[in-house]
Order: structure tokens, then sequence, then C-alpha cells
């Protein structure tokens, strides 16, 4: 799929540990899942989750994008998930805690030398404070590789700082918006960090909100309740594909196929209006097709 039509609203972090989590994962209506074999797995369980994610994904009948998050591949762990991640045909590999473009380098390099495909994409976590400073580095640099996506990690941030963000994350947002606009400069994905309260359904939706406002391209979730919130936030609204149809009918007028700029309603609509009306009836699509697979 294109960047455009690839839907990003929801990816839930399923700890590769926990059996059941794995068999419950497959039927769920998230954009993505991310299985991780990093934070969520004692030092001691990391070959068994490791051996277990094997098995759940040569069987997986997941419909939507798959990534595995790895451990350092300073560590024998993460080298070894690093190969796993290849044989079982994933879409993406998560990085953890990236604070240049060397560990892209070398991770693209590893996957290289596996004779991985071109397809098999990095997504870098962006999670300490010189991963932030470095954001917009690494994301020019990364993408002469394999990176196709940040993700904001704001446990380990709030970890290395002490920052203490309170419900809208006002202190975090110079921070949010610079890795934002890196990814957006780069063109790549960049996915809102995790909310982890999964009972507070009210917090989480205004977070979900104002990480689309941000320009988020989707959210990193913890627990299945999370997924139809966030891809109802992050997904368009029923006004927007309207307003969608609009443009695109407008600009299919004849009378205005040479014109660059058209009024609707009193507004000024231009072409850059088209193309974003575009990305939307793709994105609309795109959903309507992955329902169908649920
Ligand atoms: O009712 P069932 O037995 O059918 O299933 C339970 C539970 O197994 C399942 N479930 C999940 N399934 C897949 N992926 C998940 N992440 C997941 N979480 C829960 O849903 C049913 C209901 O669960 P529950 O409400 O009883 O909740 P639990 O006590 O089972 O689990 C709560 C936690 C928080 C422990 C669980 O959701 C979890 O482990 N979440 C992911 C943690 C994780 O991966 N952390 C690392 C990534 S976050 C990070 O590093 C920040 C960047």
């Amino acid at each position: 799929m294109g960047r455009d039509q690839m839907l990003l609203r929801s990816l839930l972090f399923v700890p590769a540990a926990n059996g059941r989590a794995l068999e419950k994962s497959d039927g769920l209506p998230a954009d993505g899942l991310i299985y991780d074999l990093e934070d969520s797995v004692a030092p001691e369980a990391k070959d068994e989750a490791r051996e277990r994610l094997r098995e759940h994904l040569g069987k997986s009948r997941f419909a939507g994008i798959r990534i595995v998050r790895v451990n350092p591949l300073v560590l024998r762990e993460g080298t070894e998930d690093l190969l796993m991640a290849r044989g079982a045909g994933v879409d993406a590999v998560l990085l953890p805690k990236v604070e240049g473009a060397d560990a892209l380098n070398e991770a693209a390099r590893a996957l290289d030398e596996m004779d991985a495909p071109a397809k098999l994409r990095l997504w870098a976590m962006i999670e300490t404070p010189r991963g932030i400073l470095k954001a917009e580095k690494i994301a020019r640099k990364g993408v002469r590789g394999r990176l196709s996506a940040f993700v904001v990690g704001p446990n380990d941030i709030r970890l290395a700082t002490n920052v203490r963000p309170g419900p809208e994350r006002t202190e975090l947002l110079p921070w949010l918006m610079q890795i934002v606009l890196a990814a957006k400069a780069n063109g790549i994905d960049v996915l809102d960090g995790v909310y982890g309260d999964f009972r507070d359904a009210e917090g989480f939706a205004r977070e979900c909100d104002a990480g689309r406002r941000m320009g988020f391209d989707g959210k990193t979730l913890i627990h299945p309740s999370q997924i139809a919130p966030a891809n109802a936030a992050f997904g368009p609204s029923d006004a927007e594909i309207a307003e969608a149809e609009r443009i695109a009918a407008a600009f299919e007028r004849p009378e205005n196929a040479d014109r660059g700029v058209i009024q609707i309603d009193g507004r000024m609509i231009e072409r850059l209006h088209l193309t974003e009306a575009r990305r939307v009836l793709a994105q609309r699509d795109a959903i309507v097709a992955r329902s169908a697979t649920n």
C-alpha cells in the first residue's frame, strides 16, 4: 500500500510473553499490532517470548500490519529478535530508544545481510532527550535506508526527564511537535505515544483528538478497549468525507477542469484541497476494505 492508503489509526502493543494476549490479538480490529519483545518482557523470559512469537506469527491470520519491537541490537537478544522478525515476514521492525542515525544504519545493514526484502521497514522509537533533539537528523538519514515511521515513547521520556505532563500534555508539546515536524519534513509516518490509564475512556479520547490535531497519523495503544476510539479519532469523520466528496465533484465539473482555484459556498478551494480530499477518500476506502476483513 502507498503511504496515503496505509491505515495507521490504531497500533496495539501486544506483549509477546503473554500467550492469551497473542491469541486474542489475531481477531482485533486494530490497523496494526506491535508485538513487543522489549519492555513488557522480563529479562529472563526474552528467549521464551521470542519462540512463542515465532510460533504465533507462523499461524497468525491478522489482516492489518504487523510490527515487532525488538530489544536493542547491541544485545544478543536484539539480534536474535531481528532474525526472527525477518524470518516471520512482518511489515516492520520497531527499534527502541533510537538516538542517532547509526542505530538505523546498523539495523538496515543487518537486514541487508539477512537478505530481507526492501518492503521490510524500520520504525524508530523516539523516547529519550537525545532522540528528540536529533529527530530531524535521524529522519533525514534514516529515510535513505529503511526508516518509514517514528513512534513516540512517553514513559521513557518521563523517566529520563522527570517531566510530569498534565492531562493536556502542555509540558510535552514542544518536544512532540519537534518529532512530528521531523517526520513530516522527511515524508515518514509518526505515531503518538501510549495512554497508560486504559480505563479512562474520556481522557484517552481527549488525547486522541489532540494527537490528531497535532498531525500524528495514529496512536499506539496498550489495551484492546482503546482500538475503537483510536480508529474513530484518527479516521475521517462523516463531515470530512462529505466535504471531500464535494471538493472532488466540484473539480470534476468540465467548467472547472482548467481552474486552479474555485469557490464553494463562499470559501476559496485550491487544488491542494483536492489533494487533501483525495487523501480523505482513499483513507475512507481503505477503512471500508479493512472492515471487510474483520
Ligand atoms: O478477556 P480475555 O482473557 O479474552 O483477554 C483479556 C486480555 O488478555 C486482553 N488484552 C490484550 N490482548 C492483546 N493485546 C493487549 N495489549 C491486551 N491487553 C489485554 O484483553 C482482555 C481484557 O484484559 P484486561 O482488561 O483484563 O487487562 P489485563 O489485566 O489482562 O491486561 C492489562 C495490561 C495493561 C497488563 C495489558 O493490557 C498489557 O499487557 N498491555 C500491553 C503492555 C505492553 O505491551 N507494554 C509495552 C508497550 S508500551 C511502551 O513501551 C510505551 C512506549
